[in-house]
């Protein structure tokens, strides 16, 4: 593990595997999932100008190499939770797209049943623990399942993603500690998009890089650089693998970047035109898209026909969406407390 800071542990085992080589067909896939977030987003914004998506809806375009090139590293029963910009990482986990589409209209039919919207997708069975709205609500949350991820010898590990603006809050700072002292399995995930809303992270964050607060927690640290895919999932597999060999918590920084407003409704006046161009010469998608054609992975044209493939995807979760019901009122009573099955078991000896 490589510090991003003199003041930061680095794991003292050397022993730590190494990426396994990827297939053709594996690198393609990862393309075909950050393509297929961009096109469910451009559908998505669509249907929000159409007025069939209400309430919030933060897009998440620009970032995809992010989720997708961290979740590709992890195992089927390893945990993600995020905040409110979670359709990237809901797709990224294999969450059906017609689910998410539908949870945005409001459906009964949505991954949430309708009753959480863009910002809280949700789908235990692919151990995606949402989307979450209060600003770095999240990190205390994913940090019990990492204690339960531990707790229960389960050989798991919980990625918790945030924005640069909640590096800031108290309770992500409290679980830091927590995560470090009692070794938890647990990779915070700074998404470094440069804005918190309007603010630009040189006025609302102190100290660069973000990874040297955990220095304050003994905690290894790593960054990456989020508009490179292969960089993400190299910098993650290093961090997985301490959580998963030794147990240990790591804190990632990941540079990223949106494109559109900090929401739908958020038009972006704080910053310039030429800085988003400028930025999206950057591509993550582009990128690796040079980068499959170049290594002669894929053809330009087989590319084309993936993109065929997912904008229709994208087109079919509308027209499932907008065909769905609406959740009854009854349900309004329902998903409030944990089935008696899902109540969590104590042991009488605690393994932390
Ligand atoms: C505790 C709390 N305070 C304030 C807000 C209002 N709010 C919503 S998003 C946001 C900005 C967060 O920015 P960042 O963490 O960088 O995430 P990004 O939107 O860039 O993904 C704020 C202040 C909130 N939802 N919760």
């Amino acid at each position: 593990m490589r510090a991003a800071d003199p003041d930061v542990k680095s794991s003292k085992n050397q022993q730590i595997p190494r990426l396994p080589e990827q297939t053709p067909q594996e690198k393609i896939a990862l393309y075909r999932t950050m393509l297929l977030i961009r096109r469910f987003e451009e559908k998505s914004k669509q249907a929000f100008t159409q007025g069939k998506i209400k309430g919030f809806c933060h897009l998440y375009n620009g970032q995809e190499a992010v989720a997708v090139g961290t979740i590709s590293v992890l195992n089927e029963d390893d945990a993600v939770i995020t905040a409110y910009r979670d359709h990237g990482h809901a797709l990224a986990r294999g969450v059906d797209p017609n689910a998410c589409m539908a949870e945005l209209f409001g459906k009964i039919t949505g991954c949430s049943r309708g009753k959480g919207g863009s910002m809280h997708f949700f789908d235990a069975k692919k151990h995606f623990y949402g989307g979450h709205g209060i600003v770095g609500g999240q990190i205390p949350l994913g940090t019990g399942i990492a204690f339960a991820q531990k707790y229960l010898d389960t050989n798991r590990v919980t990625l918790a993603y945030m924005g640069d603006g909640a590096i800031n809050q108290g309770a992500v700072h409290e679980a830091m500690n927590l995560a470090a002292l009692w070794k938890l399995p647990i990779i915070y995930i700074i998404e470094n998009n440069e804005w918190s809303m309007g603010t630009s992270i040189s006025r609302s964050s102190a100290g660069d890089p973000l990874t040297k607060r955990a220095g304050a927690f003994d905690m290894a640290a790593i960054q990456a650089n989020g508009m490179d895919l292969d960089d993400v999932r190299a910098k993650t597999f290093e961090a997985v693998s301490l959580a998963r060999t030794e147990s240990q918590p790591t804190l990632m920084e990941i540079k990223t970047y949106r494109y559109f407003g900090h929401s739908m409704s958020d038009p972006g006046n704080y910053r310039k035109k030429e800085e988003i161009e400028e930025r999206r010469k950057g591509d993550p998608i582009e990128l690796y898209k040079a980068r499959l054609i170049e290594g002669k992975i894929a053809t330009a044209e087989s590319l084309e026909a993936i993109d065929a493939e997912v904008t229709e995807i994208a087109q079919e979760s509308y027209d499932f969406a907008e065909k769905s019901a609406e959740p009854e009122i009854e349900t309004v009573f329902e998903d409030i407390f944990a089935p008696e099955d899902q109540i969590f078991e104590f042991r009488p000896e605690p393994r932390y």
